[in-house]
């Protein structure tokens, strides 16, 4: 690693060696723009580094609401405003356990290259609560949403924050919240995106997510000369990511075998049909969690219990969980297995380790903030769309995801490209960066 990448990463490690997703997520980008910072002395001059790796702001605030017995619950609420050089902070809200400070910081570091990516104007944030959406009522999800805009509200603007949707908030809980800004701020402005159709969301964006990842994939395979025709994919995840990533998959022709939840995967030989991609909609809408229940539906269906989808016979894996989902072991299994290809949806869904092994074994890899960038790229289109008071048909929308996601790709393999193969880790990060440099370079301090 670079010298003065490596001060700044120790620095971090020495201050919070606790927040070992945002150090994991620090260290992958600081891997590879060691050239870019060898090429450009204004870079460690003007301490880019530690002020990139350093959110503007971050608020934390108390999030107490009442469940269905009457008694109070109290959760935390965040958002982490990481970086708005290039625009006004974008990103989405969890709502799940496990969310802390070093994983929201991971995600809003991550968000800032993904959203310079797009070409868009989006800076980058991340917010959420360790609130669990799993087996709560309507009424409590609402009375949580409630309270979490309660304070929010005065943090977000069209202008200045644009929150939107991520694991466990979806649309019924932006429909939420989006109700509790309008009250509160008395205004009908643009400021969350993945919003319902008849009231400012834009077409294509619940699905974006997925089918971005699978144009992308296609880019992939166009450069490898193969066709996503027929090829077995192995998904991971049932909710809104892999749900879009199915559904084009299997527009596509390819035949997708697994998904899976905290429970474990089905696998389903027959590959998944337009049916069995809608009954993944009724799975995510039980609110309970699990994908079991798909095995008792569809005869095709084989449940494994406790297990990941990683051990299957795959051609392409897409990981569209959640972070570390893919171990160093998962990958030797799917690399042992004769995988050809691997894109990461999640963000960081694979470990250092995995990604290691994909590279050694010459296994085509690419990294979440290029492929799912295509969520994020929707949103900035509904921004859009909110600013210009009008709808865009949803071929309009779609056209102007893949042209998105064919410029993102383009992005990966002339920044990539290393020793005649494409590094599409090291090109994502590299063109995300430089743009948020050279912006943090002209606006000073
Ligand atoms: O990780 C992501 O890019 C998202 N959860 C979507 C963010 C957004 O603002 O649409």
């Amino acid at each position: 690693m670079n010298a003065y990448a490596q001060k700044v990463l120790d620095d971090l490690t020495a201050k919070a060696p606790w927040e070992t997703e945002f150090l994991q997520a620090v260290t992958e980008v600081f891997e590879t723009i060691g050239g870019v910072l060898d090429s450009d002395p204004r870079l460690e001059k003007n301490r880019i580094l530690e002020r990139m790796t350093v959110p503007e702001r971050v608020i934390t605030f108390q999030v107490p609401w009442m469940d269905a017995n009457g008694d109070i619950q109290v959760n935390t609420g965040y958002r982490v405003q990481f970086n708005s050089a290039i625009g006004p902070y974008k990103g989405g809200l969890r709502f799940h356990p496990s969310v802390n400070l070093s994983i929201l910081k991971f995600l809003g570091f991550e968000q800032t290259f993904k959203n310079s990516l797009t070409t868009l104007p989006m800076g980058g944030g991340k917010g959420g609560s360790d609130f669990n959406p799993k087996g709560k009522t309507d009424r409590e999800i609402m009375d949580f949403c409630n309270n979490f805009m309660r304070e929010l509200f005065r943090h977000i603007g069209p202008d200045k924050d644009v929150p939107a949707g991520d694991i466990g908030v979806g649309a019924r809980e932006i429909g939420y919240l989006y109700g509790q800004y309008k009250r509160l701020a008395n205004n009908f402005h643009g400021v969350l995106t993945g919003k319902g159709l008849a009231w400012g969301g834009s077409l294509v964006r619940s699905e974006a997510t997925g089918f971005g990842a699978v144009y992308f994939v296609q880019h992939m395979l166009d450069m490898m000369k193969e066709d996503i025709a027929g090829k077995r994919v192995a998904l991971s995840g049932f909710g809104n990511v892999a749900w879009g990533a199915a559904l084009k998959a299997v527009q596509l022709g390819a035949k997708v075998i697994t998904i899976s939840g905290p429970d474990g995967y089905i696998l389903d030989e027959d590959g998944l049909n337009f049916e069995k991609v809608n009954y993944m909609l009724e799975l995510r809408a039980s609110g309970r969690d699990i994908v079991a229940p798909y095995a008792e539906k569809f005869k095709s269906g084989k449940f494994f219990a406790g297990k990941k989808p990683w051990e299957v016979a795959a051609d392409i894996a897409m990981p569209c969980a959640t972070q570390n989902e893919l171990s160093g072991d998962d990958a030797k299994a799917l690399v042992a297995n004769n995988v050809k290809l691997v894109a990461e949806v999640s963000n960081m869904g694979c470990r250092p380790e995995a990604v290691a092994c994909f590279q050694e074994s010459g296994i085509t890899f690419a990294p979440g903030k290029a492929v799912n960038a295509g969520g994020v790229a929707t949103s900035g289109l509904e921004m859009t769309q909110n600013a210009g008071h009008c709808y865009w048909t949803a071929e309009e929308v779609d056209s102007k995801l893949r042209g998105i996601m064919t410029g993102i790709h383009s992005a990966c393999v002339e920044n990539g490209r290393i020793d005649g193969k494409i590094n599409y880790v090291a090109g994502a990060n590299i063109a995300g960066f430089k743009k948020v440099a050279e912006a943090m370079l002209a606006q000073g301090i």
